[in-house]
């Protein structure tokens, strides 16, 4: 990581939009208070990156988060998968359906990569890099590299999901992590833990134990 967060190395970093899709916004199936927020912040970022990529949650109808899919089920309650503990979700962003656009008031085509994840049905993907079963890879990590990205800024939706998960996996694959905290916001529900913290509290906890840094859009500017 360099000595020096807010500099923005146009050749080394790369901007991640996690998961602003209209799905997420208030209204919405799965809505994150405050998700509408991160739609300026994110825009005003990619002014400062050469390589920015998006993901998109992109679920069949059916998949296995859907409490729907559990007979008797409620959202927000947690299953035991086959590759471990999963929670229950409404169901949201269902593949082509408004929901799961991108959302219309980002600059998209400042989007070198959309990434889709969650398509198998069978297998969730909170993070861009890795599925649910913590084995699959989704190819973000290598085409990053291939890009010369050694540290990823990390903006969208939510922070104690896909944001979350994104920057923790970010860290696994040797990449610098840069939360953009008031470009995130997060769902906050009772942790997996069983603890006093919030799920957004609890992730914002194992990040920067982990040697994320958080940096505000504000103090981000060019150079270095
Ligand atoms: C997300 C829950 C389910 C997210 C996606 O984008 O954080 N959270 N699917
Ligand atoms: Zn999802």
């Amino acid at each position: 990581m360099p000595a020096d967060t807010a500099a923005i190395d146009t050749a080394r970093d790369a901007l991640i939009a996690v998961d602003v899709q209209p799905d997420f916004m208030p209204g919405g199936a799965l809505p994150v208070p405050g998700g509408d927020a991160v739609v300026p912040v994110v825009n005003r970022l990619l002014d400062l990156f050469a390589v920015a990529a998006a993901t998109q949650d992109w679920h069949p109808a059916g998949h296995l988060s859907f409490a729907s899919s559990h007979p008797g089920a409620a959202p927000f309650s947690r299953v035991v998968a086959p590759y471990g503990e999963q929670t229950l979700w409404p169901d949201h962003c269902i593949q082509g359906t408004p929901g799961a656009a991108l959302h219309p008031g980002l600059r998209a085509e400042r989007f070198a990569a959309v990434l889709r994840k969650g398509w198998r049905r069978d297998v969730d993907s909170y993070s861009a890099f890795t599925e649910n079963d913590r084995k699959t890879p989704t190819g973000l990590a290598g085409w990053l590299r291939d890009q010369g990205i050694r540290r990823v800024f990390l903006a969208g939706l939510a922070t104690d999901f896909c944001v979350g998960w994104s920057g923790l996996d970010a860290l696994d694959h040797g990449f610098g992590v840069v939360l953009v905290p008031d470009a995130c916001r997060g769902i906050g529900i009772p942790a997996a833990d069983g603890g006093a913290r919030d799920s957004t509290a609890e992730m914002l906890r194992k990040l920067e134990a982990r040697g994320a840094a958080f940096v505000p859009s504000g103090d981000l500017r060019p150079g270095g």
